[in-house]
């Protein structure tokens, strides 16, 4: 397979982080720039999603709170979680997003997901357990041990943040269901909206956007269902109503916008690693020492002060999650 670089014009216009896609096999290629096209015909058309040029600070306040959300939030802290640098601006994080879904272009995700409507919003647990549900998010809320915690999160692009998330263990969510004996897996869906979504038009892309975690790695402390970040609910570009945090592990693995969880005995497909295994490995765990085929991992670029750091083994998380790969 012959690698080539993506012209100049298509890619993202950002200086320090390194793109997810910037050598892809010929195949992908086509398919990244069908995506890339049709994303630009549509804004060029005025038709891909209703232009809103409010202030972004003010567009943040217009969710609307559910009853279990009024109920939900704030959330008590949970001081096992604590920040080893200062948090990000709220701004900051609102406005730079991966979320292929809506753009490829870090900076536009907010504005192109004007139109996604995260409620009302059903998740489904299924697969190998005993107690498998459908429920409305809000009543999923309302059942869950909430808290919030300030966590670290690490692209595998090298940008970084630290923000404050508010959810609930997966744990609980597993202990709920009783998974059967032969469960290895846990798989985790995004939804799949071509009309709210311009990325899901292209139909070449492994849609909808999965990740997965073995039952080990689902059932650390550590990892949280969010359905909030500073203290509110998520807006549409985090990952509204509900996303993954593994702050472990490269963002890729925290799969946003969740319709479906999925127990299973065998290894799930995940959407990265099926574009591009040799890039995106399933485990992901943040590690400086093995770098991405394409750039280094040795340090990371907080976004927003653009202060460089050390990248640390598990994102700094080792205490936690070392015991699972010894
Ligand atoms: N459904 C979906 N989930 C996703 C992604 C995506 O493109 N689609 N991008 C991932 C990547 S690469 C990262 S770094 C984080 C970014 O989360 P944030 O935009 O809330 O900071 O979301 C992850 N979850
Ligand atoms: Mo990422």
């Amino acid at each position: 397979m012959v690698n080539i670089m993506i012209p100049p014009g298509w890619r993202i216009p950002e200086r320090d982080a390194t793109p997810e896609s910037v050598y892809v096999n010929r195949r992908t290629l086509l398919k990244l720039m069908g995506f890339g096209g049709m994303a630009l015909a549509g804004a060029a058309a005025g038709c891909e999603f209703e232009r809103d040029d409010r202030p972004l600070a003010e567009k943040l306040k217009t969710y609307t709170l559910s009853e279990a959300d009024k109920r939900a939030y704030p959330a008590r802290r949970n001081p096992a979680f604590a920040l080893d640098r200062a948090m990000t601006d709220e701004l900051v994080a609102a406005h730079y997003n991966n979320f292929y879904e809506f753009s490829d272009d870090k900076d536009d995700v907010w504005r192109k997901a004007a139109l996604f409507q995260p409620r009302p919003w059903e998740v489904e647990v299924t697969g190998l357990v005993t107690r498998p549900f459908r429920m409305d998010v809000d009543q999923l809320i309302l059942k869950m041990p909430m808290e919030e915690r300030l966590c670290r999160h690490r692209c595998v692009e090298a940008w970084a943040m630290a923000v404050p998330w508010t959810g609930f263990p997966m744990k609980a969510l597993i202990e709920y269901v009783e998974p059967r004996p032969s469960v290895r897996f846990v798989a985790m869906t995004s939804f799949l909206r071509p009309v709210e979504a311009p990325g899901h038009r292209n139909e070449d892309l492994p849609w909808p956007y999965t990740e997965a975690l073995t039952m080990a790695e689902a059932l650390n402390p550590l990892t949280l269902l969010a359905t909030g970040i500073y203290g509110h609910p998520l807006p549409k570009q985090h990952g509204a109503p509900l996303r993954l945090v593994t702050p472990w592990k490269y963002g890729y693995k925290s799969v946003k916008s969740i319709v479906r969880i999925d127990f299973t005995a065998g290894q799930p497909f995940t959407f990265w690693n099926t574009l591009l295994p040799d890039e995106y490995d399933f485990t992901a765990n943040v590690n400086p020492t093995v770098p991405h085929p394409r750039w280094s991992q040795r340090t990371e670029k907080m976004i927003g002060t653009g202060e460089r750091r050390d990248t640390v083994l598990y994102n700094g998380y080792g205490d936690h999650v070392a015991g699972l790969y010894s």
